[in-house]
């Protein structure tokens, strides 16, 4: 399968390949958004269709679940679940505490409430998203549509005084119109280039009215498998 892939490409699908050895018969397994999430839920349909692997997939996304259903992953809600094994998804970053920046691909809300809901979590990275300090990447917020404009002040505002270099927010755009997420929220990018302390800037960002969640992932994931452009994989 991972013959003709690019190094980045060949990283990820190393990742979630050996990420399958996490899953088990039986298991309600929390399937992640995005590229690297993409080449394990192909994985994962594969164990099924050929090795009778069975699970339930809980998806993050309507783009995850219309791949899971193709590939013939079994697929339930998380209500129907109510609690999950494992969810195995990507990051745009995670640090040396296994604390991630999760949101570019817009399905933080979804992929929150499903690895909180799981008895382990598992990251599929590939090294480019190893960071010492988070904030490189522009941190997601969804927002309610309803007064985006105030709440993305309220945003600003409120990193004034904390442990960021950056302050500025920026609508997430899909062509002309903001970008509408699974819940019909839109997203701010916070431009933060250095986050010194996640854990307090998670807290304060969903105080604000407006707020729905934020793309800091702190205390959530147990364990990251690492991808390399050779095809190798670390276990962190
Ligand atoms: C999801 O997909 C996100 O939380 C993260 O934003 C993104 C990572 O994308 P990719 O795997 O395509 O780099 O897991």
């Amino acid at each position: 399968m991972s013959a003709d892939l690019s190094p980045i490409d060949k990283a990820k699908f190393a990742a979630a390949k050996r990420a399958t050895d996490f899953v088990e018969d039986g298991m309600r397994v929390g399937l992640g958004t995005g590229s690297t999430a993409a080449w394990l839920v192909k994985c994962l349909g594969e164990l099924v269709r050929e090795e009778g692997l069975k699970i339930t997939g809980v998806p993050t996304s309507s783009r995850t679940a219309a791949l899971a259903r193709d590939v013939g992953i079994p697929v339930i809600s998380l209500d129907e679940a109510k609690w999950l094994d494992l969810t195995i998804d990507g990051a745009d970053e995670y640090d040396g505490n296994l604390n991630l920046i999760k949101g570019g691909g817009g399905a933080l809300l979804q992929e929150k409430i499903v690895a909180t809901a799981s008895d382990q979590m598992v990251v599929i990275a590939d090294v480019g998203k190893q960071v010492d300090t988070l904030g490189a990447f522009p941190l997601p917020v969804e927002v309610i549509p309803f007064g985006w404009q105030t709440t993305k002040v309220l945003v600003e505002e409120t990193l004034i005084g904390l442990d960021v270099l950056g302050r500025t927010a920026s609508i997430r755009m899909n062509g002309d119109h903001p970008y509408v997420t699974d819940e019909g929220n839109y997203i701010l990018d916070l431009h933060l280039r250095r986050i010194g302390n996640p854990r307090q800037l998670s807290l304060v960002l969903n105080q604000i009215p407006g707020v729905v969640e934020n793309g800091l992932f702190i205390d959530i994931c147990d364990a990251v498998v690492i991808g390399y452009g050779d095809g190798r994989v670390e276990l962190r």
